[in-house]
């Protein structure tokens, strides 16, 4: 898996592995899942692939880092404040890993095939590695913080576009039918008749990284976890683009609902979103 390898040595090299390693892994499972479980509601799921590739990612971290922290989805106490937690989870340890095993969970369940894996590093509380690997494409979109986003070897930049008339955009809906599904429609609504056309294909930090390497200009969605978005929130910035809140706060490790775009329709999108009420509270 040497080819990956682009720029760091260290903690980059052993995220790039393990995402390479866990991909490997989730597509040799797609198909012959045995167990789908359910978390907070019907449309919440979980595979044993979910839990096996997350004890994957946390054994090859830990075994360079044992002294690291991680945080992964199928790590935390269902019913976790999870802002607050994830806020202090990066203040209080010097090292913290966010790992998504499986970013698409429904895809994989359904043989849709986009999905990834999703490793990112908090340094001192700053985000400074962002890992996303597809394995239907082959795909390894490395981030390092200051040093650029690179797809195999070449430097990611985000599009062009300066209108949402000309851009193509993607959304998403996670499964909460009581706040997360009545912002993103109400958000779908209002950008649907403003922009060139609208995607929603399964998986929060695979999007990140097509606004990365500008495959869409921008990308919005209401009721994110930490490892949905850490990764691809530093593939966008340093790709050139900008990521906020929809509120248009700074992003944090606690954010829930995120706008990231090519930087040039930001302002555009989330004016957007306000007028139409899907981002008022
Ligand atoms: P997952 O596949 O890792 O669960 C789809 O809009 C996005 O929502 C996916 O990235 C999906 O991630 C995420 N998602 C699914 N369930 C979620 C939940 N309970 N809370 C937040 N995001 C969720
Ligand atoms: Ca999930
Ligand atoms: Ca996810
Ligand atoms: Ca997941």
């Amino acid at each position: 898996r040497e080819p990956y390898i682009v720029t760091g040595k260290g903690y980059t090299a052993v995220a790039i592995n393990a995402a390479a390693k866990a991909g490997e892994f989730i597509k040799s499972r797609q198909g012959q899942i045995k167990e789908v479980g359910t978390k907070a509601s019907a449309q919440d799921l979980v595979t044993e692939v979910d839990k096996g590739v997350e004890q994957m990612v946390r054994r090859l971290v830990m075994t360079h880092y044992p002294h690291h922290a991680f945080l992964g989805e199928e790590s935390v106490e269902p019913g976790t404040p999870l802002a607050d937690f994830a806020r202090r989870e990066a203040e209080k340890n010097e090292y913290l890993w966010v790992v998504d095993p499986v970013d698409g969970t429904v895809n994989f369940v359904h043989g849709f095939p986009f999905y990834c894996v999703s490793i990112a590093l908090y340094i001192k509380g700053e985000l400074s590695v962002g890992i996303i690997y597809d394995p239907i494409r082959d795909e390894m979109f490395v981030a390092e913080k200051g040093k650029g986003a690179y797809r195999h070897g070449i430097k990611t930049r985000v599009s062009a576009e300066r209108k949402l008339d000309d851009s193509l955009l993607a959304v998403g809906f996670p499964p909460d039918r009581v706040h997360a599904q009545p912002a993103n429609l109400a958000g779908l609504q209002a950008l649907l008749p403003k922009v060139r056309s609208v995607r929603a294909a399964g998986s929060a930090a695979l999007h990140l990284a097509y606004v990365a390497a500008g495959r869409v200009s921008g990308y919005c969605e209401f009721g994110l976890s930490p490892w949905d978005c850490a990764a691809g929130v530093l593939m966008v910035t340093e790709s050139g683009g900008t990521v906020t809140e929809i509120s248009g706060a700074p992003y944090t490790i606690g954010s829930r609902n995120i706008a990231a775009t090519n930087g040039l329709i930001h302002d555009e999108l989330l004016t957007t979103l306000r007028e139409s009420g899907a981002a008022g509270e």
